[in-house]
């Protein structure tokens, strides 16, 4: 693997996570962190950072000569909730941060690129159960739209111009440190740090919404895995389909009343759940299992326990 590496979007829920075991695998001064903006001071204050847009060209080209990084991990999006707001912005940032990487990677200032697409770019004509890795793809959101062209133009630029992209349709990704922002999945977050905070929760979904999901371990074992993965080994330039788990809040709901007999929780649905009803249920990812020998660890029992201790910690 390479040894110099850039990560766009490093204050994000995952662009943070990955810095850490990136720096903790290749050593911190290998692992340049970059954003837009200050926001996550553990990952300003914890190595090399750099402010970075990741939809001007310049601005990665100076950071990527600077340090002579020969691998991208481009974790700047807006999400979909997010999107859906502002959909022009939502376009303009996921499809040039893309345009831009993939053009630093055709000129050949570097040579590895990860980037992440996501359930997202499956839509309400998919079949909803075991989603297959080659199925009906009409994304209902701007957030989808922008994934699925974005594998679209990972897979040409592969085909084209020889650019070593790989890419993960991740699904929701449930963690404690750095907090999502803007996603639908994003209850399943939020449902943790309130049961700690008020032992109640208001759900966006309805009860039994259920949705791909998967926890953050898993999320950047897979991202590091594919990274790693023999070149030959990487079958779909596109975007793997990844999967763990899947469950509804209500599912989530249950497994913290083992903990918090008291909690409760109460539902109301507001436009997100439109943009869930037009996602799978779940995934069959047995291209990932089968390529690269991907695996996942947590269930939900266990990323509840893990959640509750950790957050009881922050919190308390
Ligand atoms: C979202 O909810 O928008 C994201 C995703 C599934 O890609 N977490």
């Amino acid at each position: 693997m390479s040894s110099k590496i850039l990560i766009i979007g490093a204050c994000g829920q995952i662009g943070s996570e990955l810095t850490f075991k990136l720096r903790s695998i290749f050593g911190a001064e290998n692992v340049i962190a970059s954003d837009i903006n200050y926001k996550n001071e553990a990952i300003v204050n914890s190595g090399i950072f750099e402010i970075v847009d990741a939809q001007d060209y310049a601005s990665i080209k100076i950071c990527i000569e600077k340090y002579n990084i020969n691998t991208v991990y481009l974790m700047a999006a807006m999400l979909s909730a997010t999107g859906e707001k502002y959909p022009m912005k939502a376009w303009d940032l996921n499809m040039a941060s893309l345009f831009n990487v993939l053009n630093l990677a055709r000129a050949k200032f570097i040579n590895k690129v990860f980037w992440p697409s996501s359930i997202a770019v499956f839509g309400p004509t998919t079949p909803v159960n075991y989603t297959p890795q080659y199925a009906v793809m009409e994304p209902s959101t701007v957030y989808g739209i922008t994934k699925q062209v974005g594998e679209r133009w990972c897979e040409y630029y592969f085909n084209k111009y020889n650019v070593d992209v790989r890419s993960l349709r991740y699904p929701g990704i449930i963690s404690w440190k750095t907090p999502p922002g803007g996603g639908t999945t994003d209850y399943a977050v939020e449902i943790y740090h309130e049961a700690i905070k008020n032992n109640h929760y208001e759900c966006f979904l309805k009860s039994d919404t259920e949705l791909p999901m998967m926890f953050m371990d898993d999320a950047i074992k897979a991202t590091i895995d594919i990274m790693k993965a023999p070149f030959n080994s990487i079958k779909i330039r596109s975007s793997y389909n990844l999967a763990a788990i899947s469950f509804t809040p209500d599912d989530v709901s249950n497994s913290i009343k083992k903990y918090k007999p008291d909690f409760t929780i109460t539902y109301k649905p507001d436009f997100r759940q439109n943009i869930a009803n037009s996602w799978p249920k779940n995934i069959n990812d047995s291209y990932a299992r089968q390529d690269w020998k991907w695996k996942h660890t947590y269930n939900l029992e266990q990323i509840t326990e893990e959640m509750l201790t950790e957050l009881n910690k922050t919190y308390n």
